[in-house]
């Protein structure tokens, strides 16, 4: 059985780009892979957050795993924050990991620039991010594009430590999905959906109610043209849309193509926002349960039993490779 590792960042509302690009393939791997799916509160402090939101939207974040399918007697469901592990592991990498190619990493690029000050956490990000996935020798870790170069990192940071101190990490493998991987700005395509975009028109949250789906969705901006065609290059905020339509409705892109032929984008708009309502309102109904029911504390506390035994022993095991004097058991 492969095990698989991910997790997502407690800074904002969640996105349908956070569920179509990693929740949805958590679901779907689950079932035959040994899983750990993480809330990653250490990550998500590499930007100003405000306590008592990033208590909040830990607890969200893991409410929603659940609701949107996750069983937690099959899936380790914790807060990294939880495994202290991680930023140990985390420490003894940045002792490996290079200026050079931490500073060309897209993501720091992207939030730090224009910054004037910006937090050293911001820029080891991506080493802290190998440390959550070496420390349990995943094989698999699903992710949404973006954070493709960061997984190539952890790659190069596991072969390294394993050039030098012997076999001790799994190289592990993305799992991004075909369509769907980088689902962009309602506003403006060139960019990714994100929680953090400080317009929420946007982005649809996940927890958005019907009727506020339905005016991101009528406003979101369309290319010029009536064709409901995919063509990312050419078309991008349509392609954008469908590959939204072909997650919540699954359907191929090529059926959405004929369904809508020659009828222009009002009809499609319409019916996309139905769509997406359908997939959102049960999941958004779960939602509630779990956090009225108080028993996502209990999911948190054995999920981080079970990644603490794994966690615990990796750790253990880099440490005395690399010349740690461990304790006396
Ligand atoms: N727009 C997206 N399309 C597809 N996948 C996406 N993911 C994020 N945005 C999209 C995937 O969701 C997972 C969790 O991401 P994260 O919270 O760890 O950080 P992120 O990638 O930086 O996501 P956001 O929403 O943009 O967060 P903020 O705004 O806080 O930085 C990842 O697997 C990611 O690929």
């Amino acid at each position: 059985m492969k095990r698989v590792l991910s997790g997502i960042q407690p800074s904002g509302q969640l996105t349908l780009g956070n569920y179509i690009g990693a929740i949805r393939n958590f679901v779907r791997l689950q079932n035959a892979h040994e899983c750990f799916f993480m809330v990653v509160d250490m990550h998500a402090i590499t930007v100003p957050q405000e306590p008592a939101a990033l208590r909040e939207q830990t607890e969200a974040v893991a409410a929603l795993y659940i609701a949107s399918g996750i069983d937690p007697d099959k899936a380790a469901v914790f807060a990294q924050s939880h495994v202290p592990g991680h930023a140990e592991l985390g420490w003894l990498f940045t002792t490996l990991a290079h200026m050079g190619e931490l500073e060309r990493m897209t993501q720091f690029k992207d939030k730090s620039a224009g910054k004037d000050s910006i937090g050293a956490g911001l820029f080891v990000y991506p080493v802290l991010m190998a440390a959550d996935i070496l420390i349990y020798n995943a094989d698999l870790v699903p992710v949404g594009e973006d954070q493709k170069q960061h997984l190539e990192m952890t790659r190069d940071l596991a072969a390294r430590f394993n050039g030098r101190f012997g076999e001790c990490f799994t190289i592990p493998e993305p799992y991004i999905p075909k369509v769907g991987a980088r689902i962009m700005s309602l506003d403006d395509a060139s960019r990714k959906m994100s929680k953090s975009n400080p317009n929420p028109a946007s982005y649809i949250a996940i927890m958005d109610e019907p009727d506020m789906v339905r005016k991101k969705l009528s406003r979101a901006v369309t290319d010029s043209g009536r064709a409901v065609k995919y063509d990312p290059a050419n078309k991008p905020e349509i392609s954008n849309l469908m590959s939204i339509y072909a997650h919540c409705a699954d359907m191929t892109l090529e059926e959405i193509e004929s369904r809508y032929e020659g009828q222009g984008y009002g009809g499609f708009k319409k019916d996309l926002a139905e769509h997406v309502v359908s997939v959102l309102e049960p999941l958004q109904a779960k939602y509630r349960d779990i956090r009225q029911s108080g028993e996502i504390h209990r999911v948190l506390a054995e999920g981080a039993e079970r990644a603490e035994a794994v966690a615990s022993q990796t750790l253990r095991d880099a440490k005395e490779r690399m010349g740690f004097l461990l304790p006396k058991p």
